[in-house]
């Protein structure tokens, strides 16, 4: 290869013998990376670092891994400068040391990272226009102003060409500590060039009141609480179930490799119920939250948590005893600075076991004979913080098959100032004065599928009433299965008047009833889509379009709304990758699942928002000849005890 990169000294001859080849690059190979772009004659140290992962290795890496053979590491990493646009990707082999590939995009634009959030701020706060709207508004420390440092989208107006900008939100803190999103300063916006840290514009759009009443959530704030609950113990007295063997779990049936990166936080790798593989690769590789405003700034909010910021930079370091309860296994991540340090998170990956009511039950009224087996939830879960909203990811998997994906958003509701008692037609008013506007959390889940091993079908099922002419009593309907052939054929909505949903088969493995097995997705929160196609957001957000897309596996294809996300102009997104309409019949199929949250804020929401819920169900449907579930085993928990102090069973 002609722009290969010789090794460096201190970089070459990693052991990579004992890592999972699916498992995330250490910090030590996260060093090794950054020495080696330092070190780069093409490169150098004034290069910053966007994002440093792991390239997911071939397939036939596992056979290798299994066969107890190392395997050679590979990294991609994007870099830019402080000075200069554009992005560069690169390839590293970590095993030779070196950069085995590389390529410039010089109109991309890295995504905004976690150290220039303040950078931001301080330049806005210091900025003369910025302080004299502020004065007007009757503000002068300028010490107790809020920057928000939003994304600035592709509105491509005049004086922000090319640039690499953010635009910004403002709130006033009153004091210490005090809940700043309850005192929104309206109508005050700066378009920050966030390499030249310089504000190149402040729009001021009016006056509108300040809401000042405190409204707060942390316990230093209150003085009384209401009577708390007794405890309640999550006691495990032989320890928890699952093995952890570095990245690599086991849990009752189930096996799979957890991952995490700067962008898409948690993955999962190898999912396997019984050693039979169902999903390669799991991830969230997308979200947009489209406000439907145009008023003031706010046209402007269309976020793209994922593509923009990164959810996994994001991440939060746990507590034991808050965010988890429980017999509790963390995970720590290291990621990148964008200088060249180890970003590490300590406790970013909780991992944990949950009762999960009951199984399935039957009562036989004749024998009155009653078996039932108690279920039981493996959790993989973490969580993230982007500015004002909390993102809580959590992943499980139950004793019957089932795989399930659920996004809890917590945290504060963007805010906005008006009249008080005259919210916008847009918005809430969720106090006097302060209001939130109308929006969405569109989620897109990529799902790599592998139901029973490699060539799977798509296959669309819808019921329909039957004809009059062959249904005399009325009560007649059936369901329908088509296998979709074609990427262009796969692009497809919900639609709840035929109970829609979708399943992923393995033609070439049949059940014991001579049916293809599968696994089914049924679209449980899906979300409408407002945006026009082609306006400055509708066509970055183009992902929104369909409810599900299938494509051909390529490892290329990575995210929904396209790779270089930052004031992208909407391509390379898998409505693109989708267009070139391959066939996806007995091939290996990456689902793009879209769903999410549509909201319209509530007072209840307020000052910090109790959390709301979105997600989907991967659930067998054929993959198995009967019950998964049949054979756990019976069993009565004896730590049970009746509410009035006795124990259970008589004893
Ligand atoms: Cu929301």
């Amino acid at each position: 290869m002609d722009d290969l990169l010789h090794a460096t000294p201190g970089v070459m001859g990693m052991s990579t013998a004992l890592r999972h080849p699916l498992a995330p690059l250490t910090a030590d190979e996260i060093r090794s990376v950054m020495a080696l772009v330092h070190a780069s004659p093409d490169f150098g140290p004034k290069f910053l670092f966007e994002t440093i992962e792991l390239k997911d290795p071939p397939r036939a890496a596992l056979d290798d891994y299994t066969a107890g053979k190392s395997t050679p590491r590979e990294a991609r990493v994007n870099v830019f400068l402080g000075d200069a646009p554009g992005v560069w990707k690169l390839s590293v082999s970590l095993a030779d040391g070196a950069i085995i590939s590389k390529a410039f995009f010089q109109t991309k634009k890295p995504m905004i990272q976690l150290e220039q959030f303040m950078q931001i701020e301080a330049v806005v706060q210091a900025h003369p226009d910025f302080i004299a709207a502020c004065a007007k508004r009757g503000i002068t420390d300028m010490s107790m102003v809020c920057v928000d440092p939003w994304s600035a989208g592709n509105f491509g107006f005049a004086g922000e060409e090319g640039g690499y900008l953010s635009h910004t939100f403002s709130w006033l803190r009153l004091r210490k500590d005090e809940n700043f999103y309850a005192h929104p300063i309206e109508g005050l916006n700066a378009v920050v060039d966030i390499k030249a840290g310089k504000v190149i514009r402040v729009d001021d759009y009016g006056i509108t009141p300040i809401p000042m009443t405190e409204i707060n959530y942390e316990a230093q704030f209150r003085t009384e609480f209401r009577k708390a609950l007794k405890p309640l113990d999550i006691i495990q007295p032989e320890g928890a179930s699952f093995e952890l063997n570095g990245n690599a779990i086991t849990w009752d049936k189930w096996s799979m490799v957890i991952g995490f990166n700067a962008r898409e936080g948690l993955t999962l790798h190898d999912i396997r119920y019984d050693n039979r593989p169902i999903v390669n690769r799991a991830s969230l590789a997308e979200m947009v939250v489209p406000y439907g405003v145009p008023e003031n700034g706010h046209f402007r909010k269309n976020v793209f948590d994922i593509g923009e910021y990164g959810l996994g930079k994001l991440t939060n370091s746990l507590t034991l005893g808050c965010d988890c309860l429980g017999h509790i296994a963390y995970l720590d991540v290291d990621l990148n600075t964008m200088t060249g340090d180890i970003f590490h998170i300590d406790k970013a990956i909780c991992i944990h076991e949950e009762d999960n009511g009951i199984l399935w039950k039957h009562w036989d009224f004749r024998t009155e004979r009653t078996e039932l087996r108690r279920g039981r939830k493996l959790v993989i879960s973490s969580i993230a913080t982007v500015g004002n909203y909390e993102y809580a990811s959590y992943w499980y998997f139950d004793q019957a098959g089932m795989i399930e994906f659920e996004m809890k958003a917590t945290g504060i509701i963007n805010t906005s100032a008006c009249e008080p008692g005259k919210p916008s037609k847009y918005g809430v008013e969720v106090a006097p004065g302060l209001q939130g506007h109308i929006h969405q959390h569109a989620f897109c889940a990529r799902l790599e599928m592998a139901v029973d091993g490699p060539g799977n079908s798509f296959v669309e099922c819808n019921s329909y009433a039957e004809e009059d002419d062959k249904n005399p009593y009325g009560n007649a309907f059936y369901q329908v299965e088509t296998v979709l052939k074609t990427e262009q054929a796969a692009a497809r909505k919900a639609n709840p008047d035929s109970q829609r949903y979708w399943k992923v088969i393995n033609p070439n493995k049949l059940n014991h009833v001579g049916k293809p097995v599968g696994y089914k997705i049924y679209p449980q929160d899906v979300l409408a889509h407002f945006l026009k196609p082609n306006s400055p957001s509708g066509v970055r957000s183009s992902f929104m379009e369909n409810h599900m897309w299938v494509t051909k596996f390529d490892p290329e294809e990575r995210y929904a709304a396209g790779e270089f996300m930052n004031h992208s102009d909407g391509s390379g997104g898998v409505k693109e990758f989708a267009a070139q309409d391959r066939n996806i019949e007995n091939a290996d199929l990456v689902l793009w699942h879209v769903f999410g949250v549509h909201h319209q804020p509530r007072p209840e929401d307020f000052p910090v928002q109790p959390c709301i819920t979105a997600g989907f169900k991967l659930m067998p449907v054929g993959f198995f000849d009967q019950n998964p579930g049949n054979d756990v085993a019976p069993s009565i928990n004896k730590a049970s005890k009746l509410a009035n102090g006795s124990s259970c069973c008589g004893t």
